[in-house]
């Protein structure tokens, strides 16, 4: 089954929006197989935002990603890397349609509240670089039947 990176960035953290945005992933249907509280060091940040490393808001966004906990996911589902990325809404709040989560809850780019992997290549990139193998739990959920 497909996995996707999910994480909650300082800002939602900070703003006490961990629940709601477990919540949405949680009531589609997706499967939540791992999660973390954790603080991102810059070199964890730089790996993470490597291609855009050199751009102009590089630096700033290493400064912001790393300047607070951050929620951490791995969550599992059918097409769950796009879906998630549309419940997320675009990269710039101001242009995210309302009831997705940058659309209601976010107004600039540098502090979009979530960030989520944008291929199976990031996915598989991200979920390793964040989570060791023992971190991700297979488990069968009763309520699976009923989705698929
Ligand atoms: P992420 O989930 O953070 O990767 O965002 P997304 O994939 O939607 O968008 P990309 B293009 O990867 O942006 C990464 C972060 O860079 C910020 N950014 C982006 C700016 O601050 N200014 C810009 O002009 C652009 C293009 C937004 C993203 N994160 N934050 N926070
Ligand atoms: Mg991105």
């Amino acid at each position: 089954m497909e996995k996707t990176f999910l994480m909650v960035k300082p800002d939602g953290v900070q703003r006490g929006l961990v629940g709601e945005i477990v919540s949405r992933f949680e009531k589609k249907g997706f499967k939540l197989i791992g999660s973390k509280l954790m603080t991102i060091s810059s070199e964890l940040a730089s790996e993470h935002y490597a291609e855009h490393e050199g751009k102009p808001f590089f630096n700033s966004l290493v400064t912001f990603i790393t300047s607070g906990p951050v929620f951490a996911m791995v969550w599992e589902g059918e097409n769950v890397i796009a879906t998630a990325r549309q419940m997320m809404g675009k990269t710039n709040p101001q242009d995210a349609l309302p009831g997705t989560i940058r659309g209601d809850y976010g107004l600039t780019v540098g502090k979009n509240v979530i960030h989520g992997s944008d291929s199976t290549e990031s996915a598989e990139r991200e979920i390793s670089l964040f989570f060791n193998t023992e971190e991700l739990i297979e488990y069968k959920k009763d309520g699976d039947s009923w989705i698929y």
